[in-house]
This record gives C-alpha cells, sequence and structure tokens, in this order.
C-alpha cells in the first residue's frame, strides 16, 4: 500500500515564495509516489480575522495555486477543510484529551497571540488540535510542511497515541515531512524571520502574483549582509538565504551557484537571481490565469465528495470507540 500524504495552507492571504518552496513544491514532487490529500484549510485561516468575501476569494486562490503549481486532481485529492464538517467534529473530541500546557508551548500561538492581543480567541489556542483532526481523520503517514510546522506535527503525533492508548488502536501516528534547503525561507527585508504573508511591508515576501517589475524591485531592495562575496555561510544570512531561493528554483545546489559567482558582487547576483524568480513565475501566472473558477469549483465538489466518505468512516469508528450513542 502507498503511504498517504496530507497537508494545507490557510487561505489567509497572497501566497509567497516561502509557501512554494517549503511547502507546495514538494508536494507536487511527493504526488508521484505516495497517496496525496491536499487540502485548503479555511477554518485555520478564521483564528485571526477575515472578511467573508475575501476569503471566500482567497480560499478559491489558493486551490487554483495548487493546481496551477502542478497539483494533479487525477493524482491527489483537493478539497476545502470546511466542506467535510468531521475536521470540526474530531478537533472537538481531540481537544478534550489535551493538556492546556501542551497549547501553552506552541511558538506559533506564543507568536500570534502577542500580534493579536487585543482579540485573542480560543480558536487561535486549540489551532494546533484541529491540525491533529486534519491529519489524523485520513490516516496520513506523513506530513510535508514547512520547518515552522514541525511543532504542530508533533502534537498530532501525541493526540494519536495518546488516543490509541485510551480507546484503542484507531489513528496512525503520522510522521513530519520536510527538505532541507526550502525548510525555511526568509524575509528579504530581516534574514532573521521567516518570509511570512502576514509580514509588516511586502518587501518581505515575493507573492507568486507579483509582476516582473515588482520582483526585480524587491530583490534589488533585499538587505544583503557585510562584504561582496557571493559566500554560503551561517554568518551571512542574507546572501545564504537568496542562494537558497536560487538554487531551489534553479534545480541546482548551493554550491554550484556560489562556484559560478566566484569574483563577481551582489549586484549581478541579485540581477541573474531576479531574472530566475521571474523566469519561474511567469509560466505559472499564466498557467494560474488560465484556469477558470468553474473549473476549480468542480475539482472541489469532487474533492469534497471522496474526502467525505473517508472522514465519514474514520469518524464512526472514533463516535464508536469514545461511547457517542
Ligand atoms: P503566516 O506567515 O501568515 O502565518 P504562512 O506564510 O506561514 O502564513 P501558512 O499557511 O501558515 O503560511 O503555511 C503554508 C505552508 O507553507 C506550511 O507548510 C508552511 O510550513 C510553509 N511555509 C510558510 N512560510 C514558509 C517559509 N518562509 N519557508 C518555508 N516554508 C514556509
Ligand atoms: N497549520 C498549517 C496549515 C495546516 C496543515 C494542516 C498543514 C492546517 N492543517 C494539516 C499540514 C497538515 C500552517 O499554518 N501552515
Amino acid at each position: 500500500m502507498q503511504k498517504r500524504i496530507f497537508s494545507g495552507i490557510q487561505p489567509s492571504g497572497v501566497l509567497h515564495l516561502g509557501n512554494y518552496l517549503g511547502a507546495i513544491k514538494n508536494w507536487v514532487a511527493l504526488q508521484e509516489k505516495y497517496d496525496p490529500i491536499f487540502c485548503v484549510v479555511d477554518l485555520h485561516a478564521i483564528t485571526v480575522p477575515q472578511k467573508p468575501e475575501e476569503l471566500r476569494q482567497k480560499t478559491l486562490e489558493v486551490a487554483k495555486t495548487y493546481l496551477a503549481a502542478g497539483i494533479d486532481p487525477e493524482k491527489s485529492l483537493i478539497f476545502v477543510q470546511s466542506h467535510v464538517p468531521e475536521h470540526a467534529e474530531l478537533a472537538w473530541i481531540l481537544n478534550t484529551i489535551t493538556k492546556i500546557p501542551e497549547l501553552e508551548r506552541m511558538t506559533q500561538f506564543k507568536d500570534k497571540s502577542k500580534a493579536f492581543r487585543q482579540n485573542l480567541n480560543a480558536g487561535l489556542f486549540n489551532y494546533p488540535v484541529l491540525m491533529a483532526a486534519d491529519i489524523l481523520l485520513y490516516d496520513a503517514n506523513l506530513v510535508p510542511v514547512g520547518e515552522d510546522q514541525l511543532q504542530h506535527v508533533e502534537i498530532a503525533r501525541t493526540l494519536a497515541r495518546r488516543f490509541n492508548s485510551l480507546f484503542g488502536e484507531t489513528f496512525v501516528v503520522p510522521e513530519p515531512f520536510v527538505v532541507k534547503e526550502g525548510m525555511r525561507i526568509m524575509g528579504l527585508d530581516d534574514p532573521k524571520k521567516k518570509m511570512s504573508k502576514s509580514a509588516a511591508s511586502e518587501y518581505n515576501y515575493i507573492s507568486l502574483t507579483d509582476t516582473p517589475e515588482k520582483i526585480r524591485e524587491k530583490i534589488k531592495k533585499a538587505v544583503t549582509d557585510s562584504g561582496k562575496e557571493i559566500r554560503y555561510s551561517a554568518d551571512k544570512p542574507a546572501i545564504k538565504n537568496l542562494i537558497n531561493i536560487y538554487a531551489l528554483l534553479d534545480n541546482a545546489k548551493p554550491k554550484e551557484i556560489v562556484e559560478s559567482y566566484h569574483g563577481k558582487g551582489y549586484a549581478e547576483f541579485k540581477k541573474d537571481l531576479a531574472e530566475v524568480v521571474v523566469g519561474f513565475l511567469e509560466p505559472f501566472q499564466e498557467k494560474y490565469n488560465e484556469i477558470e473558477d468553474r473549473e476549480v469549483l468542480r475539482i472541489l465538489e469532487e474533492g469534497k465528495s471522496k474526502a467525505k466518505k473517508m472522514a465519514g468512516e474514520k469518524m464512526e469508528k472514533v463516535r464508536e470507540k469514545v461511547g457517542l450513542l
């Protein structure tokens, strides 16, 4: 039997290169060897305030991004989280076996609760439990995510084991799956923080929908380290990050990039990098613009019925184990 993979992205903003290199690019490769499920996690997105009309639009856009990036609906199951109410139901049950200190330890919660202090809601706190429900409902073996999500996958593992020991063997204990270089693409304006769609400045990220002019401008403005040489080293985090982006998009090794820029400066490197990014994003955007909303909705509808069937069968077992009449 093929191993199953499950992953998801929140429709909470425009997707950026970090999302592509840290997540979607790997999904496209993985769908060939595994049994893949990719979800648009809209219930997670509402843990921070969203405008309803925009949320609907962004949900459609994230699904379209999956398709344009190469997720093939013939090979992968694609659906929207809220279309399968079992996610929320299992999350509730898992909440009852989750300990509060386990959630208080989550760095994402700690960070976000600082940013949204005036509006700290229980959903933000329980976020990892819903994510565990997403994964466990489908017996996923592997969860391909960026480094920032490892802690959440760990909670899913803990909850699977705990449920199994309390109520008998029910869930597969999932493993995280991370790709080293794409793990953490850093902000262009601050190489100490990850590239993020909720960053304060648009110069933090390259959005997948940025125009060529915008991309060139953003890369030109990207911060660099002291010195002049193109070196791949931990004490040059800004240039290291740019080399990573270059290498991942150009399917090269960082070492090869460094060698080809021997004796050349930052300006030349950045100019070429901008063209690599533009060269990657142009065909992506072309595909994206060709896909009609109608087609995306049809694929999501099909995904919904398949996912509902799988989740429904699992929940039957869970209800019985827990003792719900
Ligand atoms: P936000 O920054 O607003 O919290 P995000 O940009 O991190 O959002 P998510 O929806 O939380 O986006 O993440 C989607 C996927 O992209 C996850 O698997 C996550 O690990 C990955 N990812 C996000 N940012 C990066 C990054 N900078 N580098 C590598 N992977 C990333
Ligand atoms: N929390 C993740 C998104 C997410 C997810 C999942 C990823 C929700 N449910 C299940 C993998 C598996 C994030 O913020 N990137």
